[in-house]
């Protein structure tokens, strides 16, 4: 399974907090880009709470109007349509941290194909 959302949401947060790197980054050196953010103490294996602290942190970065729910608007450069929709659960045209955070853990999850809370 791909982990689209992840994906996006990833690159859209390297963005926000590595502008440059991003600029300049072949494909392969962007994933490892990623995954040096999310690695926060840096022993080379990004653990499933480090993985939730950068995406409930990126949500906070994404809610621009600061509302505590990402509306199409502030997430169009990141989701398409579709995404948007399989993520808000309710289909209030909003996404809530709740959903956020469960479409990027299933992504996680999706990512961990070892299962073992850890993406080496
Ligand atoms: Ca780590
Ligand atoms: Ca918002
Ligand atoms: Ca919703």
């Amino acid at each position: 399974m791909k982990p689209a959302v992840l994906l996006a949401v990833l690159v859209a947060c390297q963005t926000l907090f590595s502008v440059a790197q991003a600029q300049t980054a072949q494909t392969a050196q962007m994933q490892q880009g990623q995954k040096d953010q999310l690695d926060s103490n840096k022993d080379g294996v990004v653990q499933r709470s480090e993985y939730q602290a950068f995406m409930q942190a990126a949500f906070t970065n994404l809610d621009r109007n600061r509302n505590g729910r990402l509306e199409p608007s502030e997430v169009e450069a990141v989701l398409t349509k579709a995404q948007f929709a399989a993520t808000d659960a309710n289909s209030d045209g909003v996404l809530s941290k709740a959903e956020f955070m469960n479409r990027v853990m299933a992504d996680f999850a999706a990512a961990d194909r070892s299962g073992d809370g850890n993406l080496q």
